[in-house]
């Protein structure tokens, strides 16, 4: 191929804001219209490039070089502007110095790693369905189960002490809606920031972690020189940040396809195996992790137009992940597609490095429930809830018909 001089084009302008609630909430909308725009849509309102179609979304993703993190994954560039808080490790930065945080968290996260917490949790699992449902056939299955499970899970699994966590989701809901813009969402808990991050940055101390947790594990690494002892506290708070919130509404978005689809809860009751799957496609139906951004280190060329050096690229997940050239029927829940290569857990170096938990807790809490429950269905609308960042919910009213 030759290569023509390339005249940039002028990408389509859109004066939308995507972190108003309307499209927080119905995000569907805006996604297929942001696709049909243009492989490249320059949003006016925040002087930010937005990417919605799956092949732009996963180019960037993929193109480091192009597209740093270390300017922070927010709409904030940290070139121009204070972070909230001292940068994260791993997610806001870039090679080298991303990688060695990345490479001691990725071995404490791995599969084997993990294995001798898969008994623990699908304990967990099964003494929190029989509670749950010990009070009733009709519950908020968001709140019994959808967040309730993590917090039995995932802060032991920690080390952190009993003291103090309901601050979790607080923080955790307050740190994604920090990579938005400061609108209403932020304002909300302003107040509330210091004392949600000194209690955090409290937790990530060696002394207040248990010996036996990923917490004592990444001050390990720090006593073999894997991290610094600077280091390590900072990649725990990764873990406080990034860990409870994402998997609470993931597995909504599981529970909420699973509600709606009956006839799928009865394929996965007669094959739990397909846990793994529907886990994974509704990653790519919800995108639980909506947004994120980068910053573009050179002026590049995205479909023939020019992102300028030192702006923002905004990259929307969810409308890659139901892209019409990429998925066939993308809008429908269906546990006979592949739904590898969604970008529900990022792409590239970035990429979820706590995904196989989030995967470990799904399954543990699927099986669990479809062992107990022979059909659910909801009783009411269920409710969002408005985050700048996370597809995020309030309320799944259930009725539950218990097995037999
Ligand atoms: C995140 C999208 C951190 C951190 C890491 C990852 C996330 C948030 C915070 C999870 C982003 O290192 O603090 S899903």
């Amino acid at each position: 191929m030759t290569e023509a001089p390339v005249r940039a084009a002028t990408p389509p302008v859109s004066d939308v804001d995507p972190f108003s609630d309307e499209h927080l909430l119905n995000p569907e909308p805006l996604h297929q219209a942001l696709r049909e725009a243009g492989p490249v849509v320059y949003l006016s309102h925040y002087d930010v490039h937005a990417l919605a179609r799956y092949e732009q979304v996963h180019a960037a993703l993929v193109d480091w070089q192009h597209f740093e993190s270390g300017s922070g994954v927010g709409l904030a560039n940290f070139r121009h502007e204070e972070p909230w808080r001292p940068p994260s490790l791993l997610l806001e930065a870039d090679p080298p110095r991303h990688d060695a945080p990345r490479h001691v968290l990725r071995n404490i996260l791995a599969p084997p790693a993990l294995r001798r917490l898969q008994a623990a949790w699908s304990a967990v699992a099964e003494e929190l369905v029989d509670e749950v449902l010990a009070h009733g056939p009709e519950f908020n299955a968001f709140t019994a189960l959808a967040e309730a499970f993590p917090l039995r899970a995932f802060p032991d699994a920690v080390g952190i002490g009993p003291e103090g966590r309901e601050n979790l989701l607080p923080y955790g809901n307050m740190a994604f809606n920090a990579f938005g813009p400061r609108n209403d969402l932020v304002a909300a808990d302003a107040d509330r920031a210091g004392d949600l991050s000194a209690w955090v940055n409290a937790q990530c101390a060696r002394e207040a972690l248990t010996e036996d947790g990923f917490g004592a594990d990444i001050w390990a690494a720090a006593d073999r020189g894997d991290l610094t002892y600077e280091q390590a506290p900072l990649v725990v708070r990764s873990l406080l940040t990034a860990g409870v919130d994402t998997t609470v509404h993931a597995l909504s978005a599981c529970l909420y396809a699973f509600a709606t689809h009956p006839e799928k809860w009865q394929r996965l009751r007669e094959r739990p195996e397909l846990a793994r799957v529907a886990f994974e496609e509704a990653m790519r139906w919800q995108s639980p992790v909506q947004t994120f951004f980068r910053t573009a280190t050179t002026d590049v060329n995205v479909a023939g137009s020019v992102v300028p050096e030192g702006s923002k690229i905004l990259m929307f997940l969810g409308a890659a992940n139901r892209d019409p050239v990429r998925w066939s029927e993308p809008d429908r829940f269906d546990l006979t597609r592949d739904p590898s290569g969604h970008v529900g857990f990022g792409m590239g170096l970035h990429q979820c490095v706590g995904q196989h938990v989030a995967r470990l807790e799904a399954e543990a809490l699927l099986t669990a429930l479809a062992r107990r429950v022979e059909s659910f269905e909801l009783t009411g609308t269920p409710r969002r809830h408005a985050n700048n960042t996370l597809r995020a919910w309030e309320s799944l009213p259930v009725r539950v018909r218990p097995s037999a």
